[in-house]
């Protein structure tokens, strides 16, 4: 399985407040190249099976409310550690908490509405990607 791509969505907070573009930027500028990318719109099912891993925590109704509110941009990206490197230039899931200069502290307005989303392992990356584009759009 490769170990040099993940997956990421802009949520629909950053998609609402005009903010895709900067992001994109920012993921082009710390080196991940695009090799797949779409605008698009979760339905409640699809949001619920994304996130079905989360479906026991106390969140969930709030998580798949907020991520079928808007419009979302889902991507596949390409560089050298790419699952961790990403969760790095990110910043932690809080935006309180995450470190100065990631997306989600300069662009997350909460814990909920926090941005981007960034897989969490290898396998993860490989199987939302799956979810999200064909064989012939994962080139
Ligand atoms: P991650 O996105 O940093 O990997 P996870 O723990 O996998 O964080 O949670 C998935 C998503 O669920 C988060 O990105 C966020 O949108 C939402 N979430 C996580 N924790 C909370 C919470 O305590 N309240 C509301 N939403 C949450
Ligand atoms: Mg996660």
């Amino acid at each position: 399985m490769a170990t040099n791509r993940t997956f990421t969505m802009i949520k629909p907070d950053a998609t609402g407040a005009g903010n895709t573009g900067k992001i994109i930027d920012r993921i082009i500028g710390a080196g991940f190249s695009i090799r797949a990318m779409k605008w698009t719109q979760l339905s409640r099912q699809e949001a619920e099976k994304f996130y079905a891993i989360h479906k026991e925590r106390p969140f969930f109704g709030e998580l798949v409310d907020y991520m079928t509110s808007g419009p979302i941009v889902a991507a596949i990206l390409e560089k050298d550690n790419a699952v961790e490197d990403f969760r790095t230039l990110i910043g932690a899931t809080d935006p309180k908490q995450a470190a100065e200069g990631t997306i989600r502290r300069d662009f997350a307005e909460s814990i909920a509405a926090n941005a981007v989303h960034g897989s969490d392992s290898d396998e993860n990356a490989h199987n939302e990607g799956f979810f999200f584009f064909s064989e012939r759009e994962r080139a």
